[in-house]
């Protein structure tokens, strides 16, 4: 393999230079799984050497729908937590010993142990303000119990029906589709009830119960059943409520992207895609703020991604004579490429053909980044590496660097 020209920048530079254009910050976890996680936007407030009230167990992958309720309650009353991840194929003995019906979520809070999604979210409003259930007694109350027949109203069991049924047969998916579009209509007539974009009077536990699994639906049926909520004229308050749902900065802190739930519907399922499972999204990979803190995200964590790269992608077939060296150095390049390619945009052409060009053509080092670009546009998951927005932007950017190598 011919040796790589440097491509202008060094990594501190670019991570400085994203710095100056994102605050977002996530704690390295070095040698461990995941390799970084978001802090809390409250943990400011506590004093120095301070342990937060709230200790959550989650997750590893950021994947658990019922998680995501809990963070995103906690990141909504902005109290300060700390998490712990749970490795839901191997999980650790101490938990399941603590944890009696072992799933996550569960949180200690101060000290207290509690577990089920929903009763957690009930105990953070004893415990710090009913911020998230109505004032007014009788509306409290319409509330608690929206919240207690969440899980009970059958959508979530037909939602996962029709998306998992295996059969190609179109009379038995259209069964499944209307029963499931039964359940939704329930939810349109719930959202129907109050002025407003949300199930009662403000934002509250129930619009926290219902969009994490909404959310995931929402992404998944077009894609593997060509079934869409949103843009559906047939719901018009559940798509207010999803717009209504996007103008929180807690939301966007806490949600996935449709793309990382759509492969990971293959990757654990095996589902079968029917559309387009990496469809581009103009608006957010165009923001600055998304493409800074995508570029920060890989600047700051280059080390654990290259490593991850080197052992997993397969890029090692390509070394000659056991050489994983020069490999390193052209998967490094490729990544520098991408964080330039998210701070600069269009500003600053990329090196079109220069590694894989007719000129200076290195077949090796252009397929290195070919799989290297591939590789980590599918590898990225939000919210577990970046936020859903840095994601889409980091995934756009990726494309547009992989289409400058041939
Ligand atoms: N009803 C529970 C459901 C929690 C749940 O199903 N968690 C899943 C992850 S999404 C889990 O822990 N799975 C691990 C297992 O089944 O062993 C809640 O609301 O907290």
């Amino acid at each position: 393999m011919s040796s790589i020209q440097n491509t202008g920048s060094s990594w501190e530079q670019l991570l400085a230079i994203a710095q100056k254009h994102t605050s977002a910050r996530r704690v390295r976890r070095a040698g461990q799984s995941p390799s970084t996680a978001p802090i809390p936007s409250s943990l400011h407030k506590l004093p120095p050497e301070t342990k937060p009230p709230v200790l959550l167990y989650r997750d590893t992958n950021s994947w658990c729908p019922f998680c995501e309720r809990v963070w995103f309650a906690l990141e909504e009353k902005e109290i300060p937590f700390e998490t712990e991840f749970i490795d839901l194929s191997n999980k650790p003995k101490w938990y399941t010993d603590l944890v009696p019906t072992t799933l996550v979520p569960a949180a200690k809070i101060e000290g207290k142990l509690v577990y089920e999604s929903k009763d957690i979210l009930l105990a953070l409003e004893d415990r710090f303000g009913q911020t998230l259930l109505p004032e007014d007694p009788e509306s409290n109350a319409v509330t608690r119990q929206l919240v207690e027949d969440a899980d009970k109203s059958g959508f979530l069991g037909a939602g996962y029906k029709l998306l998992r049924e295996s059969t190609s047969d179109p009379q038995v998916l259209a069964n499944l589709q209307a029963e499931f579009e039964a359940k939704l209509d329930e939810i349109e007539q719930a959202l129907a009830k109050y002025s407003g974009n949300y199930f009662v009077s403000s934002f509250s536990l129930v619009d926290i119960m219902y969009s994490p699994h909404l959310d995931r639906l929402a992404a998944n049926l077009p894609v593997y059943r060509n079934y869409h909520i949103k843009g559906n004229p047939r719901f018009p308050h559940l798509n207010a409520w999803f717009e209504a749902l996007n103008q929180r900065p807690a939301y966007h802190r806490v949600k996935s992207d449709p793309i990382t739930n759509n492969l990971l519907l293959r990757r654990r399922w095996g589902a079968q895609p029917i559309g387009n499972l990496l469809p581009p999204d103009a608006a957010h990979s165009e923001a600055i703020e998304y493409r800074a803190e995508a570029a920060e995200r890989l600047s700051n964590n280059r080390e654990a991604a290259i490593g991850d790269i080197l052992k997993n992608s397969g890029v090692q077939a390509l070394a000659v004579n056991g050489d994983t060296s020069a490999i390193a150095q052209a998967v490094d390049f490729h990544l520098k490429l991408l964080a330039e390619y998210l701070l600069n945009g269009n500003d600053r052409p990329l090196p079109w053909g220069r590694v894989g060009g007719k000129d200076n053509a290195d077949p090796t080092i252009a397929a290195v980044g070919a799989i290297t670009l591939a590789y980590v546009r599918n590898r990225i998951c939000a919210p577990r590496d970046m936020s859903a927005g840095a994601a889409t932007a980091f995934r756009a950017a990726a494309d547009k660097v992989l289409a400058s190598l041939y």
